[in-house]
């Protein structure tokens, strides 16, 4: 069939709104009709060119929902009609990783998802010319229509709105499950949360809900505070306004250091700041932000030796089939919150908008609605 997408067909090079060919499902995927997509911060990453695995030309997005239109042979879990969150992160249930309790990482398409193709080694996208464009983390969702793995698929609640849940694609599940799967934070905690963005502030509302009796919201840009205090910081700091260093300024705030601490910049100062302002003998820090490729972490070993943790997570620890139908039950219970965090509404035809929206630092989050 023919849809309509947007194509990177170069780094540096803005999103080309086109049609193209999309072949219909082989056996174990499933073509989704994509209402709404978020635009996140990874797909800027490969489409500026700093992703030195980025591939084109590529249909970006990561972050999406929409309605199952036809399924492949074999697929039992989703049929049309069935509203679905694709899934980067996907989950079998059947693999060594699906299978330990300590991880999210399934690793059963991994490789041909790392590569931009189906599991058979096959794209479905395609110029009108015919030549083939990749998927981008199996996901593809700037096209309206896009064929993923059945495993890649969570299918969720049919009143849920579109435009607001594929926000639960990435940065909603990714922040709030940082806290409760990978820090597992506990009531009456002390935290601190480096980076108010789409996911530091995720992060905040994930902290309210695990019950933290101190959020300490860290960031450059003085703007972001307001939003962040309405989704449940109690102190923010702007590290431009410390006098001195901005550890120990920490560590006094928190009467001797955080019990968790969340990195959600990508910078791999911030990462050591946030290690060492988690408190001495049990605070624990984690690192969501992606680095630049190439990019090294440190600190003294003396930090760890006397009981600080350092930790990474991945899509928050979610299990997506699992966990992201639950994220979304907690938005339509109004347990968690998302359309204030969703600052801008493009239509397709606008979605360079949103990069640039993105990289002024204006927006939270831009979803384009087809
Ligand atoms: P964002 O740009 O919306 O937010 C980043 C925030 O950090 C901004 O508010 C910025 O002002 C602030 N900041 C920048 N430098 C700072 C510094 N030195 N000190 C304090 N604050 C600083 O980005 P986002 O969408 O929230 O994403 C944050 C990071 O999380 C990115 O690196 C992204 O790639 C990563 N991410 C990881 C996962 C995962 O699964 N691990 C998932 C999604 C996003
Ligand atoms: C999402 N991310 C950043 C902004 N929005 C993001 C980027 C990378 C990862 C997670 C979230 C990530 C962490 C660890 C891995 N990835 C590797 C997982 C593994 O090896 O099993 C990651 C993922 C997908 C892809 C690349 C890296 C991809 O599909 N190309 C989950
Ligand atoms: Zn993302
Ligand atoms: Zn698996």
């Amino acid at each position: 069939m023919r849809t309509r997408a947007a194509v990177a067909f170069e780094a540096g090079k803005p999103l080309e709104i086109m049609d193209v060919n999309l072949e219909g499902p082989r056996a174990g995927e499933v073509m989704v009709e994509i209402k709404a997509t978020g635009i996140c911060h990874t797909d800027e990453f490969t489409l500026s060119g700093a992703d030195p695995e980025g591939l084109f030309p590529a249909i970006l997005g990561h972050e999406g929902a929409g309605v199952v239109v036809e399924v492949g042979e074999g697929v039992t879990s989703l049929k049309p009609g069935d509203h679905v969150i694709p899934l980067y992160t996907p989950e079998c249930r059947e693999c060594e990783y699906c299978l330990h309790p300590r991880t999210n990482l399934c690793q059963s398409i991994r490789e041909t998802q790392g590569r931009g193709v189906m599991p058979d080694g096959t794209s479905r996208f395609s110029t009108l010319d015919g030549d083939p464009i990749l998927h981008y983390m199996g996901c593809s969702t700037f096209s309206n229509h896009t064929v993923l793995p059945e495993i890649a698929l969570a299918k969720i609640r049919e009143d849920a709105p579109f435009d607001k849940v594929c926000y639960i694609g990435c940065g909603v599940t990714t922040g709030i499950g940082a806290v409760i799967n990978t820090a597992k934070v506990e009531i009456g905690s002390r935290a601190i949360v480096f980076g108010l963005g789409g996911i530091g502030l995720n992060v905040i509302q994930g902290l309210r809900l695990a019950g933290a009796d101190q959020i300490v919201g860290v960031d450059v840009n003085p703007d972001k505070r307001e939003m962040a205090e309405r989704f449940g910081m109690t102190d923010f700091v702007n590290p431009d306004e410390v006098e001195g260093d901005l550890v120990p300024y920490l560590i006094d705030l928190t009467k001797g250091g955080a019990d968790y601490t969340f990195d959600a910049t990508g910078n791999v100062q911030v990462m050591r700041a946030a290690l060492e302002s988690a408190h001495k003998g049990w605070g624990e820090s984690i690192i969501i932000g992606v680095a630049p490729a190439g990019a090294e972490i440190s600190t003294r070993p003396f930090q760890l030796v006397t009981g600080r943790v350092w930790r990474g997570t991945a899509f928050g620890g979610a299990r997506g089939r699992t966990d992201v139908p639950k994220i979304v039950d907690w938005y339509m219970e109004g347990k968690i919150e998302i359309d204030p965090m969703i600052t801008h509404i493009l239509s397709h035809d606008e979605i360079n908008k949103g990069f640039d929206l993105m990289h002024a630092g204006e927006s939270i989050r831009s979803v384009v609605v087809y």
